[in-house]
């Protein structure tokens, strides 16, 4: 029986991909090379500090622990310009309106996201009174595919992980969703999501119908 649905926010709610692309770009050219949109893909779902780590590699530079974390900062303040700005019309096509549709059957919504600056972007997207639990970069210590975050998710909300659905756009989250005995709904390519019991192109195809066959 589903009670619940877990969100993951980027590539789901939200293109904030985009962002992180300009800002990891503008530190790669910094340190004197190229990263490509196609190198981009790699940090998707994927923690800060993995993702430095991930852009250092591909850039074949090696630094102290201290540099990256000064690095990465750097990065995240250069991120948060563009996050401040965001407006609610870049919430993407058909979220908000299955948000509310799950609202008003009484399905319980909970958000499962990698990144600590979650709640910023929530807020600037007015989505915030959506969501009952919001468990992000700064509530969890393990990364998906561990199921941490989503178990954490089902936790809050008081329902067990096999009453919950989650959304994802990453192969890892989605293995992370299976991981905690969850149903998953990908969202993307059944190329690189084919493991999730449902694969969509994005939330504009969802409804409470359509999510009840997954019982
Ligand atoms: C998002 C993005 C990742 C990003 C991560 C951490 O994950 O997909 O590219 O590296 O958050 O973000 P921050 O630097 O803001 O903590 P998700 O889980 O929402 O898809
Ligand atoms: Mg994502």
């Amino acid at each position: 029986q589903i009670k619940a649905c877990l969100f993951d926010l980027d590539g789901v709610i939200v293109d904030t991909a985009k962002y992180h692309y300009i800002a990891w770009r503008e530190l790669a050219a910094e340190l004197g090379f190229e990263f490509t949109e196609e190198d981009n893909e790699r940090l998707k779902g994927v923690s800060r500090m993995t993702s430095l780590n991930i852009l250092l590699e591909i850039g074949g530079v090696t630094l102290s622990d201290e540099d990256k974390l000064k690095l990465a900062e750097k990065k995240n303040e250069n991120y948060r310009t563009f996050i401040l700005k965001m407006q609610p019309d870049e919430i993407l096509d058909g979220a908000e309106a299955f948000l509310k549709e799950l609202k008003a059957k009484g399905i319980r919504i909970a958000l499962g996201s990698a990144s600590k600056n979650a709640m910023t972007i929530l807020d600037r997207l007015q989505l915030t009174h959506l969501f009952e639990a919001i468990i992000d970069g700064t509530k969890v210590s393990e990364a998906k595919p561990d199921p941490e975050v989503f178990l954490k998710g089902a936790e809050a909300l008081n329902v067990k992980p096999d009453e919950c659905v989650v959304f994802e756009d990453a192969e890892a989250g989605v293995e992370a969703a299976l991981a905690g005995n969850m149903k998953c709904i990908g969202i993307g390519s059944p190329d690189v999501l084919g493991k999730a019991n449902m694969v969509i192109d994005g939330l504009h195809q969802m409804s409470f119908e359509k999510l009840m066959e997954l019982n």
